[in-house]
Parts: C-alpha cells; sequence; structure tokens
C-alpha cells in the first residue's frame, strides 16, 4: 500500500474517530441538562406565598425564556430548609429562593445564580416605617426607632445566639454587650412610663433579631412593647391604617417595594436600619451551574 494512502486512512480513522467523540460528548451533555431538569421536576422550591420573595420568584419565572414549563413550589422556609439539607446530604441538585442574611449562608455552601435580568433585585437594604401620626404620639418612641442603625454582622450575632437560647435573651445580651451603640439610639430622649408601643414584623429570623433588640431597647426606656408576625401584606397595612405604630422589617426597594407602592401615601419611611441584604435563586455550590439562564429548558 503506498505510504500516502495509509497515511490518510489512518487520519480518515482518526478523524471520524474524533466527530464520534464529539457527537458523544454533545450527546452526554444535552443528556445531563435533560436530566437536571427531569431530576429538578423544573421546580424552584420556594417559602411561604406571602414572601416578597415569592414574588419576586414567580416574576423570575415569567421573565425568563428558559423557565418557561418551571413551577415555584411554595411551602415555607422550614419546609425549604429542611429540603435543602437532604439535598446536600446526598449531593443532589436542589434550586431554592434564598437569602442573606440567614444561617443557610453559614451552614452550607451555597451560591446565588446570577441574574441576568436583575428579577430578584440588587443588594438593598431593611427599612424602619411608622405610622404617619407616631412623631406626634410618642415623640420619643419615634426618635429612637429614627436613629435605630445597625449592621449585618450584629443582626447575624443575634440570629446565631438565638439558635441556643431565644430571640428575647439572644436581644438582651447583643443590648448588653453594644450598650454604646444604643446610646446613640436613644440619644436625647426621656424614659416614659409603661406607654403602649405596638411594633409589626415579619416571620423570618432577620426581622425577629430586629424586632426583638427594638423591643429590649424601648422597655429600657419604660415602653410596653407588643411584637406581632404577620404576612408583609399585612405588615404594610396595619401601619397605614394606624392599626400598628412601627416596623422595623420592610426590605427594600426591590423585595416589598410592591407594597411600600401601594401605601407610601400613608405611612411614613425613616429610611435604612441595615443595609446589605439580598435575594437571589441559589443552589449548592457543587453544582455546575452559574447562572439562572443555565437551567434547562423544558421545551
Ligand atoms: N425574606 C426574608 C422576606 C423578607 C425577609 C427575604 C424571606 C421576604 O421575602 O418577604
Amino acid at each position: 500500500m503506498p505510504k500516502f494512502r495509509m497515511i490518510s486512512i489512518t487520519l480518515i480513522l482518526f478523524l471520524s474517530l474524533l466527530l464520534v467523540g464529539c457527537a458523544n460528548d454533545e450527546k452526554d451533555s444535552d443528556k445531563s441538562e435533560e436530566n437536571l431538569g427531569e431530576v429538578l421536576e423544573y421546580t424552584i422550591t420556594g417559602i411561604e406565598p406571602g414572601a416578597g420573595l415569592t414574588q419576586l420568584a414567580k416574576d423570575t419565572l415569567e421573565e425568563y425564556d428558559n423557565l418557561k414549563g418551571w413551577k415555584l413550589e411554595e411551602s415555607s422556609t422550614a419546609g425549604m430548609t429542611t429540603l435543602l439539607g437532604e439535598a446536600i446530604d446526598n449531593e443532589e441538585p436542589i434550586v431554592i429562593t434564598g437569602w442573606s442574611p440567614h444561617w443557610m449562608f453559614a451552614a452550607y455552601d451555597l451560591k446565588f445564580l446570577e441574574d441576568p435580568k436583575g428579577t430578584l433585585g440588587e443588594i438593598e437594604g431593611i427599612h424602619t416605617i411608622v405610622r404617619k401620626d407616631l412623631e406626634k404620639d410618642m415623640p420619643h418612641a419615634y426618635k429612637i426607632l429614627d436613629a435605630f442603625q445597625w449592621e449585618v454582622e450584629d443582626m447575624e450575632a443575634v440570629m446565631l445566639d438565638e439558635q441556643d437560647s431565644s430571640f428575647d435573651e439572644a436581644a438582651k445580651k447583643w443590648v448588653d454587650e453594644n450598650q454604646g451603640k444604643v446610646d446613640e439610639w436613644i440619644e436625647g430622649t426621656d424614659m416614659v412610663e409603661g406607654e403602649e408601643i405596638e411594633l409589626v414584623s415579619t416571620p423570618w429570623d432577620s426581622e425577629r433579631a430586629s424586632a426583638y433588640v427594638m423591643k429590649t431597647v424601648l422597655e429600657q426606656q419604660g415602653f410596653e412593647v407588643t411584637i406581632t408576625d404577620v404576612d408583609p401584606a399585612i405588615m404594610f397595612q396595619a401601619i397605614a391604617n394606624g392599626d400598628a405604630d412601627a416596623t422595623v422589617a420592610p426590605w427594600l426597594p426591590t423585595t416589598h417595594g410592591f407594597l411600600y407602592e401601594e401605601h407610601k401615601e400613608d405611612v411614613l419611611d425613616l429610611g435604612v436600619n441595615l443595609n446589605g441584604t439580598k435575594n437571589g435563586i441559589a443552589v449548592p455550590a457543587y453544582m455546575d451551574i452559574d447562572s439562572i439562564e443555565d437551567l434547562p429548558s423544558k421545551e
């Protein structure tokens, strides 16, 4: 056989093997993408129906073409974190609606998926919002609420302590250890005698931490404080119609933005009490995707 023929046959053989190899590769990755969608049952594991984040996740399903046919499984934060823990124990894929600050990021190696359409918002803040006549009716409480400002690390310290005590105790401990900061909030206010004040909040640990710290500080100043946990929509309504005096729980401008828009004429926003919160679609770090757009489409 002439040498050049030998070489070309070898070459053709080699090239065809290479092609088969590539085709197989393609098939494999198609298959694993398809599998990921099927394994996940095209489902994002969500939280409470009334959460701002649930609304943002629904908007996300509508905005991304690749998420057509996907669904959001609404349940509760406890339900979501249980499923997340089980998936991680088994190194299985899971896609959740997540947020920070929350212990899930300390307990597990998670990543937020990139959100090129920005449907889940940027880094945002938690605001203090009060009823319109609060300054007139309770000037000292108003002043304390207006001055209230702390950091993500402070909130995380309360949430961590709570895990082996209670929010009440964890907040008292934080106040004891941070009396310098608290002194700035109460500066220029007088003690009162048993004046009743009603705080309204939402049922997540981050907001329990801030509500209990505010309760502790107001109690030190002589107030009688109640905290009521409700859905974000009820929280805004309660402040707007004067059923509650104040909240330190709304996440703005995105998470509860639609509720703020609805009630902004009837409430007073005293601005940010904590900066640096974030919402997102999150997955365990071992999953091989980085963006919401990497989630395989169903069709
Ligand atoms: N969260 C935590 C809440 C606010 C605090 C992000 C789950 C929400 O989505 O309404």
